[in-house]
């Protein structure tokens, strides 16, 4: 697939220097320009850019099964969360964790994703909320990219929740994240981006926004948890200030979207935690296709409402649950999901320039790769130009 919409190629080839691509065409046309040194017969596996998981918590000790088992019996999310459960749990068990064991704790969770062709991933801290533990955890985020062959983007979630020694004074949290938790993440180079959750039972609208200025005012981009469990028009409000993302967006309604139109914010689709949550009010899509709002779709891998490794199932949900189409989802995982990031310019299609990221596939259709269920049909992963062994062991060629 190359190009502005996902197109499929018949007997194409992809030719890189250097980890960058410098041809996508025919076979015909590459042999009369390419003057390959290695070269790897494909055997008419499908080739797609390497899939980007544009959201996700991957950096967090601990589990929350028991709480899932809760809610198996009852118990709502909010009802967990307001009884200093949830979240909170999280953050317990993360702040008591060194930076070596957050690491050791993501890698199989890492590992997964890359199994399935994941090339870049983000990954949010929002588990330590207080300075030192939030850095820990980018610090760990960062410490994948050497662990693995994979871009991390990593973004400050400080207003994800507000620590139990802020007494309930949210607006003192913020005073502190904006005063002090902003400027250590940007002077430690440790972040992309910052986002914050703005829902009832994490932060207002008006605190959000108090954020978004001090975030952007120290050079961060901006990105939203908007409308996952109420409408408090935090897609208004990501667009408005010009986030490169709002996710979640459930409760999302015609203002929102058309504000998202507008700026082009990017939609994050996340169905694992719709699907987690039981949730059944489903995000806007017809609106936000309509409107051409970019729809990217992640895993929102985290302990509590998304403990999914998967973005293969994430895809699968997001056509099944969601109702996109195999293009969309596609595009979800790989154009829209690089622009959700704000790297457009360097991954997330097959075109001359970008880094080589590519994911090899066993299917020779794009649809065989979102309708199969708990079925990894992956053959190798490239990176940066680089072929990594393929998960059976078998080498390319
Ligand atoms: N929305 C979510 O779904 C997660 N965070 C957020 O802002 C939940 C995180 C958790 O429950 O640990
Ligand atoms: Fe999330």
């Amino acid at each position: 697939m190359a190009g502005k919409g996902p197109r499929v190629i018949e007997g194409a080839s992809i030719a890189a220097r250097d980890g960058r691509i410098v041809f996508v065409g025919t076979n015909e046309e590459c042999a009369a320009v390419c003057d390959a040194a290695k070269s790897i017969d494909l055997e008419g596996r499908l080739v797609t850019p390497g899939l980007i998981d544009c959201h996700t918590h991957l950096i967090h000790a601990g589990d929350r099964a028991r709480e899932f088992e809760q809610r198996l019996n009852g118990v709502t999310y909010e009802q967990i969360a307001r009884a200093g459960g949830g979240i909170l749990s999280t953050v317990r068990a993360t702040r008591a964790a060194s930076e070596d064991d957050l690491v050791h704790q993501a890698l199989p969770r890492l590992d997964a994703l890359l199994a399935e062709g994941v090339t870049t991933i983000e990954i949010k801290s929002g588990y330590g909320l207080d300075i030192g533990s939030e850095l820990r955890m980018l610090g760990a985020a960062r410490r994948l990219e050497h662990e693995r062959k994979v871009t991390v983007c990593a973004t400050y979630l400080g207003a994800h929740a507000m620590p139990p020694e802020a007494n309930g004074n949210a607006d003192a949290y913020i005073d502190e994240v904006c005063e002090e938790g902003i400027p250590a993440v940007v002077s430690a180079g440790l972040a992309d981006a910052f986002d914050a959750f703005c829902e009832r039972i994490a932060f207002s609208p008006a605190q959000v926004i108090r954020a978004f200025m001090a975030a952007k005012k120290a050079g961060l981009k901006i990105k939203l948890h908007a409308d996952q469990l109420s409408n408090l028009h935090g897609a208004r409000i990501a667009a408005e200030h010009g986030a490169l993302s709002a996710d979640h967006l459930e409760y999302t309604d015609a203002a929102g979207v058309a504000a998202m139109q507008r700026t082009g914010t990017v939609a994050v689709l996340l169905p694992g935690a719709y699907y987690t949550l039981r949730e059944t009010q489903l995000p806007p899509i017809e609106q936000l296709r309509r409107h051409n709002v970019s729809m990217a779709i992640a895993t929102d891998y985290n302990p509590g409402t998304s403990p999914l490794t998967s973005l293969l199932l994430a895809m699968n949900m997001a056509s099944t649950l969601f109702r996109l189409t195999v293009d969309e989802v596609l595009a979800g995982v790989t154009r829209n999901a690089a622009r959700a990031l704000g790297r457009l310019d360097e991954i997330g299609t097959l075109e001359v320039g970008k880094r080589c990221d590519l994911a090899l596939w066993n299917v020779e259709e794009p649809a065989q790769l979102v309708y199969r269920i708990g079925f990894n049909p992956l053959h190798q992963r490239v990176f940066a130009g680089d072929v990594a062994p393929s998960p059976s062991g078998r080498g390319p060629g």
